[in-house]
């Protein structure tokens, strides 16, 4: 926490006592907690703290918060503490309470409606530090304001006392402890990786603002796990932290920083020599994965500036073919945050900003510093040209070859690929592909499938690392040709070049990749879903995209046989099928293969719904996903060295 400080101060014990109107009973919020925030799993345990943390980041973006610090407690329970002005704890004059209580109990109840400073909380998500009340078991409130402390505590969302006044302080600020009630969530460990992640994204999205997590279930050396998220260059050192692992185009991301109309506008571009475009879009520090008007503004910024440069420098005058928006895009990273005082979100998770007023607005911001760039940077404004004009030409290649690979299949009557084993079923709801490394084990498995549901696509050895190769050579590979024409799915280009995956023909809702448990095998995982990552998104989008896990062990003596995943399986089957440690009275098996299984095996563990085990493919933090993926498959040693070290002791790469 950091010291008292009188900038901005303003203030008010009575404040919002008269705005308060809407009173909606905590109750509901317990009956149904999905409507309020999300869902009851893991995600909606961590959606409590940043909605506690929504309000602090408030207080920062009104200019009176420094310093966010947020501690997971060995019970997980969790406190964030700020040093913004700290909740009101006047009188509300309606309903005679304090309005710490009334902030606390009363749903919608902000408290704020300031309508010139930036608002998160009660935005896209924001339902309200009092959902988080009402869904803990204990919640207790700390307020530093006016050199004294008040608390009060709850229980379900029912104060218990009174606001009392328990001493005094030279601090300011907020501190809110709360305990996730068992009764509404089914998961209730906290993780460490996933709030650093998100506090990793804030620190740069406010730039100056100082967070710090700590975690008290971990002790170290000098008391208890702990990071600090602070940046002081913002968006430009958030791009080159998506961009480490790519090899770097520009001496200095672009930045923008501009401010019309209200609406705060940040922008930072960066272009590298992959081939994939990577724009991350917030409004008032909320993820638009779906964009929206600003980054609508920003492409066509991008577009008109390099057209016009193009162009007027005569660069553009060889081509044969069109340039299109994409290929502007191709290789560029970029961070596009606004800041609008009343954020309109649309579209089907509502992450989608609406406000029409933005797009111009970030037009010519962007325009404008783009236009300056180019012309004190001729150097490296011609690399970016000559880097899209590559990408047209690229682009150009790509289309040709992939639209000799459909008029083949038109040809060929759309026939399937001839590896393929298909399935009788021709409900896609019912039918699963299974990608199976190897001609050998695609042989057993073809063997061992049910035949009904079950289709057998054998892959041949490593398939091609898409981050390192050129799109058409991704067309005219092999392997890849026919894992699109099983699937049945093509890709499309939209209007500005864009490439679409129509998957209106996909004949499979479950794409199961199958291969060996040794590195070998997990290094052929990764390819594919790469593969899958920058090809066809949608389907991990929409959760048709598993990985099989076979077993690792057999341990068996006379009939009595099990299959284990896991050392701990292991020890437990010795324990059960012979006594405590006796490995020696037992066979033990340790599976390096798919091969070493016989297809009877292979079903029994690995392909019968009702015994396998099969892992969903997602990606929640799309931002760390791309990293992940660009640091693994691309061309700079040390981060992927790092990496690896790092992340050693878990089998596979965790997305
Ligand atoms: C209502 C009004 C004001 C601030 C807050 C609530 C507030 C809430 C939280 C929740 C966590 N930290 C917080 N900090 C502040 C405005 C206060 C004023 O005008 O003095």
């Amino acid at each position: 926490m950091s010291e008292l400080t009188n900038e901005n101060e303003k203030m008010n014990n009575d404040y919002g006592a008269s705005n308060i109107t809407a009173l909606e009973g905590l109750e509901a919020v317990r009956k149904r907690p999905g409507m309020y925030i999300g869902s009851t799993d893991d995600k909606g345990l961590h959606h409590l703290v940043w909605e506690v943390v929504d309000n602090s980041i408030d207080e920062h973006l009104a200019g009176h918060c420094t310093t966010i610090d947020i501690t997971i407690h060995e019970n997980n329970s969790i406190s964030v503490i700020d040093d913004g002005r700290g909740i009101p704890v006047g009188m509300h004059q309606k309903l005679q309470k304090s309005a710490l209580e009334v902030v606390m109990t009363v749903l919608h109840a902000g408290g704020k409606f300031d309508k010139d400073t930036y608002k998160v909380s009660g935005g896209l998500h924001g339902v309200g530090v009092s959902c988080v009340n009402a869904l803990s078991t204990e919640l207790i409130a700390e307020v530093y304001r006016d050199g004294k402390i008040y608390t009060q505590t709850y229980n379900q969302g029912k104060p218990i006392n009174e606001v009392k006044e328990i001493g005094t302080t030279e601090y300011r600020g907020t501190k809110i402890t709360f305990t996730p009630d068992a009764e509404i969530f089914t998961e209730l460990v906290y993780s460490f990786k996933t709030l650093a992640s998100r506090m990793k994204e804030l620190s740069y999205l406010n730039k100056g603002l100082k967070l710090s997590l700590t975690d008290e279930r971990v002790k170290s050396e000098d008391g208890f796990l702990r990071e600090d998220f602070h940046s002081e260059g913002g968006l430009k050192e958030f791009v080159k932290f998506l961009d480490e692992g790519k090899q770097a185009f520009l001496e200095q991301p672009i930045h923008v920083i501009g401010k019309e109309e209200n609406v705060e506008i940040e922008v930072a571009i960066s272009y590298n020599t992959s081939y994939s475009e990577n724009i991350y879009s917030f409004v008032n520090n909320i993820n638009t994965r779906e964009g929206g008007t600003h980054v609508n503004g920003f492409r066509r910024a991008v577009n008109r500036e390099f057209t016009k440069y193009g162009e007027e420098s005569g660069m553009f005058s060889k081509l044969k073919f069109k340039v299109s928006g994409e290929d502007f895009r191709e290789g560029l990273t970029a961070v596009v945050s606004v800041k609008v005082p009343e954020p309109q979100f649309k579209g089907q998770t509502k992450g989608e900003l609406g406000n029409s007023e933005v797009t111009g607005i970030v037009s010519r911001a962007v325009g404008h510093q783009l236009k300056l760039f180019l012309e004190e940077n001729p150097l490296e404004a011609k690399r970016i040209v000559e880097k899209v004009i590559l990408a047209a030409t690229a682009r150009h290649a790509a289309r040709k070859a992939r639209e000799m690979v459909q008029r083949k299949n038109v040809l060929t009557g759309g026939g399937l690929p001839g590896k393929l084993a298909d399935c009788s079923s021709k409900d896609p709801n019912e039918c699963e592909i299974y990608l199976v490394e190897g001609d050998s084990a695609g042989g057993t498995a073809k063997q061992g499938r049910d035949r009904g549901f079950q289709a057998i696509l054998p892959l041949r050895g490593k398939i091609l690392n898409v981050e390192k190769a050129l799109e058409h050579k991704i067309y005219e590979n092999e392997e890849i040709k026919n894992i699109f024409t099983a699937l049945g799915v093509s890709i499309e280009e939209g209007e500005h070049g864009q490439r679409i995956l129509n998957v209106e023909k996909l004949r499979y809702h479950k794409v199961i990749i199958m291969c060996d448990a040794d590195v070998d095998g997990s290094h052929i995982v990764t390819l594919i879903l790469t593969f899958f990552f920058r090809y066809m998104k949608p389907l991990i989008e929409n959760g048709h995209l598993y990985i099989a896990a076979p077993p690792l062990y057999l341990v068996k003596k006379g009939k009595d046989f099990q299959y284990c995943w896991d050392d701990d399986e292991r020890n437990e089957a010795v324990t059960r099928i012979a006594g405590k440690g006796k490995e020696d009275a037992v066979d033990i098996t340790r599976y390096k293969g798919l091969g070493e299984m016989n297809a009877e095996q292979l079903w029994d563990t690995t392909m019968d719904p009702s015994t396998r085990l099969l892992r969903l493919v997602t990606m929640e933090d799309a931002v760390e996903v791309d990293r992940v993926f660009s640091m693994l498959m691309g061309d700079e040693v040390p981060p992927r060295r790092a990496f690896i070290e790092e992340n050693a002791k878990y089998a596979n790469v965790d997305i």
